[in-house]
């Protein structure tokens, strides 16, 4: 059974997660599912990709799942995660990806939604940046992700609370791009597909692309990044990573 619907029409193609048992959980399935219909969408010159959930549930996706990230002392999110590797396929689409959102977005799901270019959402939409709920020590890229986005205020609250920002908050601080009634989502996220699919394809490449590579473009020299590493080092071999992902799975809250 596909874990994702998808339609090209119009050179607007659409992503919808179909995995609402598992609340759409980013599972390696579900995103080898996703980058596979990226690359046909490019192959097919979509102009612009929707990427949504198909149920209308109340989570639009759960995050990384849980039971797929490493018990011990093993880095969490190494470069080759495949939720790491559908984030760069996100943000090197070579045209426009909406995040049109009903529901709540947790952790990567949340990343994720950072990563797409728009994002439209209606007022159930809420935004939860979780590692601290887990122990788990997020990654330098997923960091400069929210940064990139957010002022610092915004992103060490998310961080440092792992609570869930509201659909109003979240378009006050520049999370979401539009918040819509539930009713008009649909209208509202295609009306914006269609207009951007009228424009230069060309011309949002490359703006897109430069937006990408100046938006990453934080020097550190390669002691600091070993510093970084490090500290992330200290946390995924500590207890509280182990403490983290074992409470999630055994459900009952961590005691850290
Ligand atoms: N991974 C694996 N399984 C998950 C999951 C996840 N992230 N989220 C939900 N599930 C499973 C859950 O175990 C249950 O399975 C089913 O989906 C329905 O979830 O076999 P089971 O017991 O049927 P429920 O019953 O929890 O659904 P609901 O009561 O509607 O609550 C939904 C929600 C989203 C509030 C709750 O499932 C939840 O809190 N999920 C975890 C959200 C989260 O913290 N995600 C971040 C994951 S860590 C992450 O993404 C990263 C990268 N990070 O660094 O932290």
């Amino acid at each position: 059974m596909p874990l994702i619907r998808t339609t090209l029409a119009d050179k607007i193609g659409t992503i919808a997660f179909d995995h609402d048992d598992k609340r759409n959980a980013l599972g390696a399935d579900l995103i080898a599912e996703v980058i596979a219909a990226l690359d046909s969408f490019k192959a097919d010159g979509a102009r612009v990709v929707v990427l949504r959930s198909a149920s209308g549930g109340k989570v639009w996706s759960a995050g990384h799942d849980v039971g797929e990230l490493p018990r011990a002392d093993v880095d969490p999110l190494p470069y080759s995660d495949p939720l790491e590797q559908l984030l760069r396929a996100v943000k090197a689409f070579p045209a426009p990806v909406i995040a049109m959102v009903h529901g709540s977005a947790w952790g990567g799901a949340c990343d994720l939604v950072m990563a797409c270019d728009l994002v439209m959402g209606d007022e159930t939409c809420a935004f939860a940046i979780t590692p601290a709920k887990l122990g788990l020590p997020y990654n330098v890229a997923g960091i400069l992700n929210f940064m990139s986005r957010l002022p610092l205020t915004v992103v060490k609250e998310m961080f440092f609370s792992a609570n869930l920002i509201s659909a109003e908050r979240a378009e006050r601080v520049g999370i979401v791009n539009q918040v819509v009634p539930a009713a008009s989502l649909e209208a509202e996220t295609y009306a914006m597909a269609r207009t951007i699919a009228s424009r230069s394809s060309k011309a949002i490449a490359a703006s897109k692309e430069a937006i990408r590579v100046l938006s990453e473009s934080v020097p550190i020299n390669p002691a600091t990044y070993e510093y970084l590493h490090g500290l992330r080092r200290d946390v995924y071999f500590g207890p509280d990573y182990h403490e983290g992902t074992a409470a999630f799975l055994e459900k009952r809250a961590p005691k850290f």
